[in-house]
């Protein structure tokens, strides 16, 4: 066995649903009141930057009332207990691994706390609502801040870093997520021959059959308890 087993987990709306955060597919999901097209399209935004802007301004404002849950926990307990490298890649754009304690965090879909300059290109830190000619803190210019978030269409971030954790990693997990969003949903096929692989869900994704292992059930629950077993087959 490997004394420096490295590990790469990937979440999803799913981990976040036990705070109160919707999820996207779900019945009353995000994406059930809004077309895609029209709020996570670079060209959605073009269309209607008022209407997009107010979209995100909605879900940054609903951070302040929610908090991390017992999975996210549990998984920055995984993190400061585990031997060898650990990277946890998000598609979320909330801030809750963030606030529990994660430090080895990517967010491939961006983050709803930051903003960019089209004119700059900066990303900014950023906590309130973004109006229309909000000026950026960088360059001054107005009306020139995005949401920092990777629309449909758009390439996500650290996509190289994730690429090559997935090919050198002994286990790769997938907490909450439904399958449907590329390149996220295709890492369990990029994982080397010997990774094992779990996929912690509600219930089984649409790419479910593709992983050595499938642990179902709400992820306060099923999270805490699968990092125990990992953690006591991984004594340091
Ligand atoms: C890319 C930010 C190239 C927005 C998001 C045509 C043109 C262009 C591209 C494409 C195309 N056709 C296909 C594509 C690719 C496209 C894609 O995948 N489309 C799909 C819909 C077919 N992807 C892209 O465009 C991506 N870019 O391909 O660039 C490239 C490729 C490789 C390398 C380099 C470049 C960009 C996609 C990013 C889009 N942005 N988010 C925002 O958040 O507002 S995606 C959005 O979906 C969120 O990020 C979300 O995280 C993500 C995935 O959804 P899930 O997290 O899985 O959430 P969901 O609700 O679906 O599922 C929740 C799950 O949790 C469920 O299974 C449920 O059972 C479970 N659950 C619920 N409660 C609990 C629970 N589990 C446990 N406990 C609970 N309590």
């Amino acid at each position: 066995m490997n004394p420096k087993p490295s590990l790469v987990i990937l979440t999803g709306a799913g981990i976040s649903a036990e705070s109160g955060i919707k999820t996207f597919r779900s019945g009353d999901g995000l994406w059930e009141n809004h077309r895609v097209e029209d709020v996570a399209t670079p060209e959605g935004f073009i269309r209607n930057p008022g209407m997009v802007q107010r979209f995100y301004n909605e879900r940054r404002r609903q951070l302040s009332e929610v908090s991390p849950n017992a999975a996210h926990y549990a998984l920055v307990e995984l993190e400061r207990a585990w031997p060898g490298s650990f990277l946890l890649v998000t598609q979320n754009v909330d801030d809750l691994h963030d606030r529990a304690g994660t430090h080895s965090l990517l967010h491939m879909h961006g983050e709803l706390k930051k903003v960019r300059c089209l004119s700059c290109n900066v990303a900014i830190p950023w906590e309130k609502d973004v109006l229309q000619d909000s000026p950026c803190p960088t360059c001054n210019k107005k009306g020139k801040l995005r949401p920092h978030i990777v629309w449909f269409g758009e390439v996500p971030f650290g996509m190289d870093e994730i690429a090559y954790a997935l090919q050198n990693c002994d286990y790769f997990a997938a907490i909450g997520t439904s399958g449907h969003v590329y390149p996220a949903a295709g890492f369990v096929q990029w994982v080397g021959k010997n990774c094992r692989t779990y996929e912690i869900n509600l219930e089984p994704s649409i790419v479910n059959s593709a992983f050595s292992e499938s642990i179902q059930g709400i992820a306060t629950q099923t999270v805490p308890t699968w990092v125990k077993e990992i953690l006591s087959k991984n004594k340091q």
